[in-house]
């Protein structure tokens, strides 16, 4: 009886740790941008500190200082089930969820459709004042000012029908309208498979 018991928890840990993510998911790819530069995976690999934390970014469409979107490409790829692709987007600065200065973050296949459109943002600010931000995660200088960033933890499928010989290109892109005073980031990215 107790070496049945044993083999039973033998049995569930090593379930668990085959499963670390989410249930019926491993994780196939990692990145946490520890280095100056993200792997060749990336198109635009420059990282920057956000916190106490590397994380690729910062980008910025309208600024030429910044890229506007990076490319994530993923091969080898075997599975014949949808990814999931997980990540922590990091929102710095005062994006905007509607009229004139409103802006947009967008996840497409290369060449293909889009698999997320983000139209609403965590940056509230009290009387649109930088300098009065609400619930944000802690604050970084970008230039010459402290700005509020958030962290939003985001999780999309990629259709396992777009992985052509075992690839697949990923775009990242935030549309802005603030060219100092909006950027993004991201970090903690997890590529997984059933
Ligand atoms: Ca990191
Ligand atoms: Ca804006």
């Amino acid at each position: 009886m107790k070496k049945l018991l044993i083999l039973f928890v033998l049995c569930a840990c090593a379930l668990f740790y085959v499963t670390p993510a989410s249930a019926g998911y491993r994780i196939i790819k990692s990145y946490s941008f520890d280095k100056k530069k993200a792997s060749k995976d990336w198109s635009a690999r420059k990282t920057f500190i956000v916190g106490k934390n590397r994380t690729l970014g910062l980008f910025n469409d309208r600024n030429k200082r910044y890229p506007s979107q990076t490319v994530l490409t993923l091969t080898g790829l075997t599975s014949t089930s949808d990814l999931r692709l997980k990540f922590d987007m990091i929102f710095v600065g005062s994006w905007d969820n509607e009229g004139k200065l409103a802006d947009k973050f967008v996840i497409s296949i290369v060449d293909g459709p889009e698999l997320l459109n983000m139209t609403n943002f965590p940056c509230q600010l009290i009387d649109n004042d930088d300098s009065r931000p609400v619930n944000n995660n802690g604050l970084v200088r970008v230039g010459p000012k402290d700005r509020a960033y958030w962290i939003k933890p985001i999780s999309i499928s990629i259709p396992a029908g777009k992985i052509e010989n075992g690839s697949i290109s990923i775009n990242f892109k935030g549309f802005l309208t603030g060219r100092k005073t909006e950027f993004w980031a991201m970090d903690n990215v997890q590529v997984l498979t059933k």
